[in-house]
């Protein structure tokens, strides 16, 4: 079986996986890919739900998630982390130079400096301003969709069928300072086993972190199912449990043969793929139509 390089996203990422479809092409490996790729969103200002940026906590902090697996099952996280505009790079800094999966906080930003991130403002003078607006109301509830750019999780197979996978974001805007969504946590936000396959979720992280979402799709994709019938069941799994009118959650997957899937609860969810020097957004069919 050959399977033709491809990088897989959540939302609509056009230059996400065009840039990782660069490292492919060139035959490089699926985990510098994955990288490079979800590079381009945490630089971007204009990009307000990832890194540089993105919006704050409720006391105006930008504070980042982050992870990264490997085809050898390798893993590294960062939560809680300000001031460093490439959360991923670090979270790949944890995996390859520490004997640790995950750093938090001080001591991620500590560790980030100690290989040489530059320490930068990443609150852009667009998302002080609407935090600003929100403070006069001050309610907090996170939009279904925001924008229709969200967390970005990608995940690529290469020229030699390895499979990689990233996550990062700057969480849900005014979130309570200190908390940490799913997109740091391996088998939440992201998880990768390269016998099977990966799987990436995206929305509202409490309800994946208490499903282990992605790590689920994953076990199903094992007991036979397709990617697409196993982001259907993952995101059965958490319809089941509460009420979800109001949320979002949505999954991506891709298996070894290189087939993929995605489904959400809401409709509005999209993922970016691509594959033989082509990119196409699609709209991923939902649980709620
Ligand atoms: C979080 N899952 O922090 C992230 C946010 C997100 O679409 O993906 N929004 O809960």
């Amino acid at each position: 079986l050959v399977v033709r390089p491809l990088a897989i996203a959540t939302w609509d990422r056009v230059k996400a996986t065009e840039a990782a479809q660069v490292v492919l092409e060139r035959g490089g490996r699926a985990l510098d890919a994955v990288e490079a790729g979800v590079r381009i969103p945490e630089a971007d200002p204009d990009d307000m739900t990832v890194g540089y940026g993105g919006r704050p906590d409720r006391d105006g902090h930008v504070t980042l998630d982050a992870c990264i697996m490997d085809d050898k099952g390798n893993a590294g996280s960062v939560t809680f982390l300000e001031h460093i505009m490439h959360p991923i790079s670090v979270a790949r800094a944890v995996m390859e130079k520490t004997p640790h999966v995950m750093l938090s906080g001080e001591g991620a930003l500590n560790f980030a400096l100690s290989q040489g991130f530059k320490k930068e403002n990443l609150l852009t003078k667009k998302a002080e301003k609407e935090w600003r607006e929100w403070l006069k109301t001050a309610q907090y509830k996170p939009i279904v969709n925001i924008e229709r750019h969200d967390t970005i999780g990608m995940l690529a197979i290469d020229s030699v069928g390895n499979i990689s996978g990233a996550c990062t974001t700057s969480g849900l805007a005014y979130k309570m300072r200190g908390r940490v969504g799913d997109s740091p946590i391996i088998g939440a936000g992201l998880f990768v086993d390269n016998e099977i396959g990966g799987a990436c979720a995206t929305g509202l992280g409490e309800l994946v972190m208490r499903t282990c979402g992605s790590f689920l799709v994953v076990e199903l994709m094992r007991q036979g199912r397709t990617p697409q019938q196993a982001c259907e069941e993952a995101a059965l799994r958490i319809v089941k449990k509460q009420d979800f009118k109001d949320i979002q959650v949505g999954f991506v997957a891709i298996n070894k043969k290189g087939e993929h899937g995605a489904f959400s609860i809401q409709p509005g969810f999209s993922y970016t793929l691509s594959q033989n020097k082509k990119t196409q957004v699609t709209d991923a069919k939902s649980y709620l139509k």
